[in-house]
């Protein structure tokens, strides 16, 4: 009964987003009966979802719905869900209709669309988009309700997403061949035995949103390797992700790898970051300029914001 659900009706000002133009816009074309709408008891225009978008079907404007065909209105409110009350279920909920159903495609637009929007903290995409998605693909995966080929195919349309966030954020910067130098340098990877790596791929892009040059190693890293290339590229931070079955004793496995190459000459942050790495006591005697651990994207960012800020200041002193 989608037709009569109050929650598909725009106000102006959503009515004008959707179509990129402003409220004034959509107030004279609403006014001259070229765009539908209704009035509250309070007087305020409102205007039907199908309504904007046969508008913009006949206008040739192509709304971020679009893609969405025939779900726009499925999309539509899993968004505003998103953006008013911070509620990821419906996004969940259709990303695991879609998987079922044999479109990824979909699942990778709708994390791309929630990733780039500028109302959204892309921590929290993560955190609260991103992980509650793939944990309800391991679930129904282990409950044999999703074949492995299925949660491949999940983690293939999120890394996709990621990938394409990921460019993204670098639009507009140099190529890898003229990096400014004013970026600070990180390297991200999850460790070796560690074959998901999604988490890390998040923990990438929030990064270069915020202001860094990311080495990106993706799953299964030797320990000695971030510790390489950290050398390499003089990096100052370097962060690992854990996810079971990788367990305490590998964090340890790297902690021990990291302080043997650890020269002070080359100082960098260590980051472990994933489920379970808050438990990990690193002990007092580390030499890295700091050791933390974070178990979610959204405990780190702060950090990494002031990190970052405070790396870039130094080099343009
Ligand atoms: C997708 C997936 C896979 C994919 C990975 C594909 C890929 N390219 O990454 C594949 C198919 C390869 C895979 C393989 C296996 N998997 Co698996 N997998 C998953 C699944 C469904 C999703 C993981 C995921 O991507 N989550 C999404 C991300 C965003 O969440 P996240 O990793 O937690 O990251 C968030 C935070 O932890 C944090 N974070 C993570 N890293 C970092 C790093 C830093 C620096 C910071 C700051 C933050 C941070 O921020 C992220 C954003 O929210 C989980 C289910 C689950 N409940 O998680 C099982 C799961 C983790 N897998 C599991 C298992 C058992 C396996 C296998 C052993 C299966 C097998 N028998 O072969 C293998 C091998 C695993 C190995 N050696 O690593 C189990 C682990 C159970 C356990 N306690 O041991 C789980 C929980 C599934 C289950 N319910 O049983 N898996």
């Amino acid at each position: 009964m989608q037709a009569f659900n109050s929650e598909l009706f725009l106000t102006t000002s959503e009515a004008a987003d959707l179509l990129d133009v402003h409220p004034s816009t959509v107030k004279r074309w609403t006014d001259a009966g070229e765009l539908e709408s209704d009035k509250t008891d309070g007087g305020h225009r409102r205007i039907y979802l199908r309504e904007v978008l046969e508008f913009a079907n006949g206008r040739g404007v192509q709304t971020y719905l679009a893609p969405f065909t025939p779900f726009e209105s499925h999309v539509w409110l899993a968004v505003q869900d998103a953006i008013r009350h911070d509620d990821y279920s419906r996004t969940v909920s259709l990303a695991m209709g879609w998987l079922v159903r044999g479109y990824p495609r979909r699942i990778s637009a709708l994390f791309q669309d929630l990733g780039s929007r500028k109302e959204l903290a892309f921590a929290r995409v993560c955190d609260g988009g991103i992980q509650p998605f793939m944990e309800e693909v391991g679930m129904a995966w282990r409950e044999g309700r999703l074949r492995i080929g299925e949660e491949h195919i999940a983690s293939q349309a999120v890394l996709e997403a990621l990938v394409r966030l990921s460019d993204e954020a670098w639009a507009g910067i140099a190529p890898d061949d003229d990096l400014p130098t004013a970026r600070p340098a990180a390297v991200v990877g999850s460790m070796e035995g560690n074959r998901h790596h999604i988490g890390a791929m998040c923990v990438r892009i929030l990064l270069e949103r915020a202001g860094w040059t990311v080495h990106y190693l993706g799953a299964d890293t030797p320990p000695e390797e971030f510790a390489a290339i950290q050398r390499a590229r003089g990096a100052e931070l370097v962060c690992v992700s854990f996810s079971p079955p990788t367990s305490i004793g590998h964090m340890r496995r790297c902690l021990d790898v990291l302080r043997e190459f650890y020269r002070p000459a080359s100082p960098f942050d260590l980051v472990f970051g994933g489920a379970g790495t808050d438990e990990l006591d690193g002990g007092t005697d580390l030499p890295f300029r700091s050791f933390l651990t974070f178990p979610s994207a959204e405990s780190f960012i702060d950090w990494a914001h002031g990190r970052g800020q405070a790396a870039t200041g130094a080099r343009s002193a």
